[in-house]
């Protein structure tokens, strides 16, 4: 009997700020694909994941928003959650790190390390922005770069020349959210000591699965000495407070780590057989494994377990992080329409052919991997398509019109099989490697095989033949099974078309030795199309889209844009024609006006995120549309009683009041 393996499988948490793009889907598409196959072998997966909550960015993004960061937050988890369904991540639990589970485990872990003498106290240095009245992280700086001079460089390194320097050295630094000059503030931080960790980290590394690259990269950082790491921020700051410390936050890279756990910890307090503490033991029975992007190795490498091993808990079994992904060979970018969002994506195409493009470019290595439109088109007509499902619907015609679906009572060659099902062994060597390209190639030359065999055999010419009938049902039936063999190899990677052929054979769900017994003397459903070939028009239709300028932000937006809605729902709007009878700036926000408008009936206050395009004093007087009967919301500054309508460009720099033409009154109903 197989050894039963326990896994606690995570993805990166991704941040709560924008869309899912297909970036993310690549680490999330290689994690599940892991995990649905280790599931196939038997062994129990917890595969978890939440949305990572906290931090200046998200703050500010609120802000220019004008909705306060738990709105935002909230939106975008339900948003990621829709996104990861469509693409059939089998997590079991998706969260989020602002969550109480995580407060107090953040709290739990402060109290220990500090109890294990963990931190130390030091008085920095940091860029403050006066008018904003905030300390500034390094991506909040900009300036010309002390090496090359080139000019709008951020804080901590340059694009142009690839120096990486402090904020303080960038010459006539600017803060990007007030063009002002930062001032240099001090202020005392708690700091994490990583320097005392680094032999318990080397061997911890000596017996963790972490790949001979990173290695090598946490060698260097060994050689270059580990450094204290600041793990608190000051106000204002969305996070959690620090117990001790007046005005001070975690900061977000030591909350979201401890988020994976408290994902686990909610997960658990559903499932009352798992007992959450069980998992942070030194001796838990469950492995741990993180999938991780190449950019945050060192978080999860250095600063995680090591955090962990302070608190007393059990560090990772293995980080598994893999490359970047390029499209077309180009960084991922908005602007040169190589950004595409997964919701994009599957307005035009499969969520099932990006998994299986996805796992045919994967490896067990840090290499960034390219997303390009022909290769894609290629592989998914010639071999998902015209490898595999071409083979199950050549045999299925037979077995359906000359035999009611029903399959032969043996193979004409059970060794052929037995010798063609022993390729499963290496393809399940190459998935637990996560080797996953090469576990498609091996797959595709096993349809290869599959295919000549039914060509050798040419079922289309026996069956004219009286006495060849019983011949070509047991072809067809061996070339079924072959196509069983194929299509369980592939579960994994391609989960629903799988649970389409278990239908369609009308089997149990296959698991990764089921096959070791062909499946005969059995009678099947009809055959429907598994999957359709890609046109040129849907590449053509996707590429045009992501060159559209990027999509609204998910507060504004109904949860399915493509969805139409009934006159009856448009009904339900109350817009009106409102007078601004008076306007002012807001202190602490920066895209946020504080307006009065009179509706003939009544007066309402409104806060507009329309500071950038106007002076408050031009608003007054003017007639503007607003909707009337939208739910009060609670901001930051104040409830906002109503919504202003505005045209906006795709960047929202640029806004445009909408106004009624001469003659309208407050109040008026528009429809
Ligand atoms: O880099 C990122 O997108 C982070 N949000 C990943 C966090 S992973 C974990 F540590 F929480
Ligand atoms: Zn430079």
């Amino acid at each position: 009997m197989k050894h039963q393996r326990k896994l606690l499988i995570t993805s990166a948490l991704p941040y709560a700020n924008g869309p899912l793009h297909l970036g993310h889907m690549v680490e999330f598409i290689q994690a599940d694909i892991w995990t649905r196959f280790q599931r196939m072998q038997g062994h129990t997966c917890i595969y978890i994941c939440g949305d990572d909550a906290h931090g200046t960015p998200i703050m500010l993004k609120a802000e220019q928003l004008g909705v306060t960061p738990e709105d935002l937050i909230a939106d975008t988890q339900k948003l990621h959650q829709q996104e990861l369904a469509a693409f059939h991540i089998a997590l079991d639990h998706f969260h989020t790190t602002h969550c109480p589970e995580n407060q107090q485990l953040c709290e739990q872990f402060y109290q220990l390390i500090k109890a294990n003498h963990g931190f130390t106290e030091q008085t920095i240095n940091q860029a403050f922005d006066s008018v904003k009245q905030m300390f500034l992280p390094d991506r909040f700086i900009k300036g010309q770069c002390p090496r090359c001079q080139a000019p709008d460089q951020y804080g901590d390194h340059c694009d142009a020349c690839g120096a990486i320097y402090d904020p303080e050295e960038l010459i006539n630094p600017v803060s990007v959210l007030t063009q002002t000059p930062p001032v240099i503030k001090t202020s005392n931080h708690v700091f994490f000591q990583l320097p005392r960790y680094q032999q318990a980290l080397q061997a911890w590394l000596n017996t963790a699965h972490i790949q001979p690259e990173v290695n090598h990269k946490l060698n260097e950082w060994f050689e270059q000495g580990l450094k204290n790491w600041d793990i608190s921020r000051d106000q204002p700051y969305f996070g959690f407070t620090i117990p001790d410390r007046t005005n001070q936050y975690f900061y977000v890279w030591l909350d979201a780590p401890i988020g994976y756990l408290a994902t686990l910890k909610h997960f658990c307090q559903q499932q009352p057989h798992l007992k959450f503490e069980t998992f942070l033991d030194p001796d838990s029975e469950f492995e741990l494994y993180h999938f991780i992007g190449k950019d945050i190795i060192y978080f999860h490498t250095l600063f995680w377990p090591a955090i962990l091993m302070s608190a007393g808990y059990r560090p990772p079994s293995g980080v598994f992080a893999h490359g970047f992904l390029t499209i077309s060979g180009k960084k991922m970018s908005k602007s040169r329409g190589t950004f595409i969002e997964a919701q994009i994506y599957r307005q035009h195409l499969e969520p099932e052919h990006l998994r299986y493009y996805v796992a045919s470019k994967l490896s067990d290595n840090i290499q960034d991997i390219d997303f390009n439109y022909d290769d894609y088109f290629n592989k998914i007509n010639a071999d998902l398509v015209g490898k595999l499902v071409n083979l199950a619907s050549r045999c299925a015609s037979f077995i359906e019109h000359y035999f009611s679906g029903q399959l032969a009572n043996s193979l004409p060659d059970l060794d052929q099989y037995q010798q063609f099902v022993n390729q499963g062994n290496a393809i399940a060597d190459c998935y637990e490697r996560r080797a996953f390209s090469q576990a498609i190639r091996l797959i595709m030359s096993a349809a290869d095989q599959a295919n000549q065999y039914i060509t050798q055999h040419q079922p289309w010419k026996l069956i004219k033949q009286t006495d060849q009938q019983q011949m070509v049902q047991a072809i067809c039936t061996m070339g079924l099974n072959l196509f069983r063999a194929l299509i369980t190899w592939l579960k994994p990677v391609l989960p629903m078309m799988a649970k389409q052929v278990e239908q369609w054979l009308n089997i149990e769900p296959v698991d990764w030795d089921s096959i070791n017994q062909p499946l005969l003397h059995h009678t099947i459903n009809p055959y429907r199309p598994l999957s359709e070939r890609v046109t040129t028009k849907a590449i053509t239709n996707l590429k045009q889209a992501v060159t559209q300028p990027p999509s609204p932000q998910p507060t504004n937006l109904p949860a399915d844009t493509s969805s139409k809605i009934a006159i009856a729902d448009f009904a339900k709007l109350d817009l009106r024609v409102a007078k601004i009878i008076a306007a002012e700036t807001v202190e602490g926000a920066d895209t946020l006006l504080k307006l009065t408008v009179d509706l003939g009936y009544e007066q309402r206050q409104v806060f507009a995120g329309i500071k950038r395009a106007y002076q408050p004093e031009a608003l007054i007087g003017r007639l503007t549309v607003i909707v009337a009967n939208l739910a009060p919301r609670n901001m930051r500054f104040g409830t906002s009683e109503a919504m202003i309508l505005v045209a906006a460009n795709a960047s929202k720099q640029s806004l445009w009041l909408l106004a009624p033409d001469q003659g309208a009154e407050p109040g008026m109903r528009i429809s």
